[in-house]
């Protein structure tokens, strides 16, 4: 069984000791090493488009992250299957993050941190939970994963999908249709959608002003669903009360970029889900082992829809 992994990042290191546990019989090629143009299987991070078109054994492609969009980013696809990690742990870890963040608003350490800077003592009044609804974009496994956590700690819920589901405890609002309603009451907006041509650029202007007065933002999906000059000047503006961004359009984010420095915005490093080598190599091993019998591997994306 010979793997190619194939991204413009390099050789993807972090993963390569739980890969080789995972698959003790594979070899290992790094694209642009021209063995890896032979491979069966393909895992990718970003790859360079028009690569796996040229893999004439191709078999699978597996992401080694949640997301597939970098992937169905190359106009020249061959016709396998492409599966994505779907981890528990890393919904857990994203709950957590965007708890956090919820909390950080609700609780106002957003103000709290800003005073302490100044030494500037002032205790706000506290804002009922029940008075705090967060709006989470995307109902995918993640999706709900956040929702029952912030359910679970008492937040009002909302969520808002392609299509319709029935999910306890969650107001569920769908379609283009719904969308106006959904945004109108949420407090908190979190966007864990995933980046298709019908998402990409969807918090614009037009759609975060139409949250309330002093919502916040907590996107931790991708960098290109945000338009980050029509955040900047709903905030600076006062409408908007802040956000908290995980992910951006280029990584690292850029010394230069305004998002730093302005009030009210916290950038973190793209940390919001971490899976674990180890559970992705044994994620990807499972689904080769389902393809080597036969079976379909677990997982599998539909292009036709982005995730
Ligand atoms: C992912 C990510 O898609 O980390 O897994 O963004």
């Amino acid at each position: 069984m010979d793997i190619a992994i194939v991204s413009r990042l390099g050789k993807l290191e972090f993963m390569a000791q739980a890969l080789s546990e995972a698959l003790p019989e594979a070899r290992f090629f790094h694209w642009p090493e021209p063995e890896a143009l032979s491979a069966d299987i393909a895992l990718c991070w970003a790859p360079e488009p028009g690569v796996l078109a040229r893999m004439p054994n191709l078999r699978l492609i597996h992401s080694i992250g949640a997301g597939v969009d970098s992937i169905l980013a190359d106009p020249h696809l061959p016709p396998v299957p492409i599966c994505r990690i779907r981890d528990e742990g890393l919904a857990r870890a994203m709950a957590d993050y965007v708890l956090w963040s919820v909390l950080y608003f609700h609780r106002q350490f957003d103000r709290v941190i800003a005073n302490a800077g100044q030494h500037i003592w002032h205790r706000y009044e506290q804002r009922a939970r029940e008075k705090m609804r967060v709006g989470i974009m995307g109902l995918g496994s993640i999706g709900s994963e956040v929702a029952r956590v912030l359910s679970q700690h008492g937040y009002p819920v909302s969520g808002w999908a392609r299509s319709r589901k029935d999910m306890a405890g969650v107001d569920v609002y769908a379609g283009d249709a719904e969308l106006p309603n959904f945004l109108e009451s949420a407090n908190v907006l979190v966007c864990l959608l995933p980046l298709t041509a019908e998402t990409e650029g969807i918090l614009n202007h037009r759609h975060l002003s139409m949250l309330p007065e002093d919502a916040s933002l907590i996107l931790c999906s991708r960098g290109e669903h945000l338009v980050v000059e029509d955040l900047l000047e709903l905030v600076k503006s006062g409408h908007m009360r802040g956000a908290i961004l995980d992910v951006f359009t280029s990584e690292p984010l850029p010394a230069c970029s305004p998002l730093w420095s302005t009030p009210g915005i916290l950038v973190t490093p793209h940390m919001s889900g971490l899976a674990k080598p180890r559970d992705i190599a044994s994620q990807i091993a499972e689904n080769i082992a389902r393809l080597e019998r036969g079976e379909t591997p677990h997982s599998v994306i539909d292009p036709s829809v982005g995730y």
